[in-house]
């Protein structure tokens, strides 16, 4: 009996993801598509936050108070979408504080590519351009998830990512037209981001164990090769613009197929920076550690302030 009733959930779920009707967290949903959600959305949000840092590492040397302004603007956008991540995450049960102990302690994942570090001003650039660029090209699809909280907070994040690839971009350009020293520094910036970028996107579909279930639960939209495709076509493009060379001596437009064709990805490097062996995946831990350490007091005041509010809220009640 118990299992006819479930089968039945499961199927009215499904009429409802093939419909395009979005799931609510009221709603009943497999346990196995709230927990996907759950890793999905968190490592995304631990991913915004810990994005942070590599660009921060720039706000107190931007080259002109414009780029310091710009800079300072777009951390603050990433720690906002950090926060609308963690809260749709919140609506599927799980509590703030047990997804920011599962970052600190290296238990969760975040995106490989921000374990990489940023030695020159063009490296910010490339975030913007490439990081950014990815970025957009994954999450506007996500705009159509089916499951509503995540969905909703996709509108506002693909804004303000599109705005920020813009403005890496043009701080691309800006160096593009300059001496023959920050040329150089440009195509050095992109030669070290290009691979880190294109693996954003993922392992190849064919090692993607969560794919094939995410799309028919409409979470995912495009396989991560579908997705990396694209940004590789657009990129090629907007390189040409730059100036600059991407680094794959095996990039080429493919008349059959109406794509670029691009050289084998170094899926060894992927896999060792996601197990925690990246450049700077221990220095990020760190100073992740340090944040929530130092942020202690600002919780606990939150807290007490939270308490006396609803202390002075219940008293009103009573007199009145
Ligand atoms: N890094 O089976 P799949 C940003 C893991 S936000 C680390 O293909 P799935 C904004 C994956 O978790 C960037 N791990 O998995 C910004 C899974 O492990 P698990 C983040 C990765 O979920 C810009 C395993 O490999 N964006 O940049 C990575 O179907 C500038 C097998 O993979 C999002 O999170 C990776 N790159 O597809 C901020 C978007 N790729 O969990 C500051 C939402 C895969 O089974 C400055 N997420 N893995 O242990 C997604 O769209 C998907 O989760 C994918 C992975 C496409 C990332």
């Amino acid at each position: 009996m118990a299992d006819t009733k479930n089968i039945s959930l499961e199927e009215n779920f499904q009429a409802k993801v093939d419909n395009e009707i979005k799931i609510e967290p009221k709603d009943w949903m497999p346990e196995k598509y709230r927990k996907t959600l759950i890793r999905q959305i968190s490592q995304h949000a631990h991913s915004e936050i810990i994005g942070m840092l590599p660009e921060g590492n720039w706000i107190t040397r931007a080259p002109s108070l414009r780029r310091k302004l710009g800079l300072i603007a777009k951390v603050q956008d990433e720690a906002g979408h950090g926060l609308y991540l963690y809260s749709a995450c919140e609506t599927l049960g799980i509590e703030r504080d047990e997804l920011f102990q599962q970052l600190n302690t290296g238990k969760a994942k975040y995106s490989s590519i921000f374990n990489y570090p940023t030695p020159t001003w063009a490296d910010i650039g490339c975030i913007g351009w490439l990081v950014d660029g990815a970025a957009i090209m994954n999450q506007v699809p996500l705009c159509r998830c089916s499951y509503g909280p995540y969905a909703r907070a996709m509108v506002r994040v693909c804004k303000e990512e599109s705005f920020h690839q813009r403005q890496g971009f043009e701080m691309l350009l800006t160096l593009s037209k300059g001496t023959a020293e920050q040329k150089a520094m440009l195509q050095e910036a992109v030669d070290r981001w290009w691979w880190p970028a294109m693996m954003m996107f993922g392992p190849s579909d064919k090692d993607s164990p969560n794919t094939l279930q995410s799309m028919k639960w409409k979470i995912k939209r495009f396989t991560n090769d579908e997705l990396r495709q694209k940004f590789v076509d657009v990129c090629v493009g907007q390189a040409k613009v730059l100036g600059v060379t991407l680094p794959d001596p095996e990039l080429k437009y493919n008349e059959e197929t109406g794509h670029y064709d691009h050289g084998p990805i170094d899926w060894d490097e992927f896999w060792n920076v996601v197990k925690g062996n990246g450049p700077c995946n221990r220095q990020r831990l760190k100073t992740r550690n340090k944040a929530y350490d130092d942020g202690a007091w600002v919780r606990e005041a939150a807290i007490v302030h939270a308490e006396k509010k609803e202390q002075r809220e219940a008293a009103k009640a009573q007199v009145a």
